[in-house]
């Protein structure tokens, strides 16, 4: 099994400085020794460049913040991811904020007819500019995957819309914008809030997740953003929400993924040391992939 590990340092998706820094926390928390352990052949290829913004022209054209150099580093990201996968390689991205899943879908999705997506995050990711609160495009990368939002969002990489609305679950959401709750339902979107969380426990999500994505995707990414998780579990994050999934539900989550061997691409965003205690988000975050990719079943 070959993995390739990506850093996207990216933190112009939202406005707090530090997330930048997530891949060197997920490094320094020993990503490479602990997959290393499961026998994978792994290749960290490093970070992709993000450009910055230029300071001396503060161009407000747009609601969309940082749009320019959003847009760029996940051009690029979306090259290296495309390549790594074309190679027969599992592509494992480190985020960086949650704006860098509009690159890894464009690198990923291409590759497939139906890829499913399991969007583990607090939130929907769900925003255009018309519906964002705040202009950030971490909140939008999902509705620019489906082909809606801005054009220079939507067509990186040349092609839209990456996945269709019948293949995506959202799991653990707990703070949905208006916009995002109108588009969930026009669009059908399967979304399991924590309310369904706490009804159902996180077993039975997962596995009617399995069950409603079998016989018609033939891949799925995972994007977990780190604010899934309860702020208790995973303090290092820069948009907390209270009552979130726990430690444990995050790794039997991981582990029945496994177990289904479903997952053929994923991204962990969202980890950002300077908020953090110790590195401990980083280290969940390394924890949760040795889950995801079988330490259990080893
Ligand atoms: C909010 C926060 N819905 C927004 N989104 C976050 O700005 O669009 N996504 N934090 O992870
Ligand atoms: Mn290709
Ligand atoms: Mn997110
Ligand atoms: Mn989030």
């Amino acid at each position: 099994r070959k993995l390739s590990i990506i850093g996207a340092p990216m933190d112009l998706g939202q406005n707090r400085r530090g997330v930048d820094m997530g891949p060197s926390a997920i490094r320094y928390a020993g990503v490479v020794e602990r997959l290393e352990q499961l026998q994978y052949d792994i290749e960290d290829l490093g970070d992709i460049h993000i450009s910055q913004p230029d300071r001396k022209e503060v161009i407000e054209d747009s609601p969309l913040r940082n749009l320019y150099e959003v847009a760029k580093g996940n051009e690029q990201l979306a090259m290296t991811v495309d390549a790594e996968v074309q190679k027969g390689r599992f592509p494992l991205v480190l985020g960086g904020d949650h704006s860098i899943a509009i690159g890894s879908l464009a690198g990923v999705a291409k590759h497939y007819q139906n890829l499913g997506v399991i969007w583990y995050d607090a939130h929907g990711d769900l925003n255009t500019s018309e519906t964002s609160p705040s202009g950030n495009i971490h909140g939008m990368p999902l509705a620019v995957s489906l082909g809606i939002g801005d054009e220079r969002l939507v067509n990186i990489g040349g092609y839209e819309p990456k996945i269709k609305a019948e293949n995506v679950i959202i799991i653990g959401a707990r703070s949905l914008d208006e916009g995002e709750k109108e588009l969930i339902k026009e669009k059908g979107i399967k979304v399991y809030t924590m309310h369904e969380i706490d009804r159902l426990g996180m077993n039975k999500v997962i596995q009617e997740s399995i069950n409603y994505l079998a016989n018609k995707v033939d891949g799925v990414h995972l994007s977990l953003d780190l604010d899934g998780l309860d702020p208790q579990d995973a303090p290092g994050v820069g948009t907390p929400v209270m009552g979130g999934m726990s430690y444990r539900e995050s790794h039997l989550a991981m582990e029945m993924l496994a177990e289904a061997d479903i997952i053929t691409s994923a991204e962990f965003v969202e980890v950002n040391p300077i908020l953090d205690e110790k590195n401990k988000t980083a280290s969940v975050a390394v924890g949760l992939m040795g889950s995801l990719f079988g330490e259990k079943l080893k």
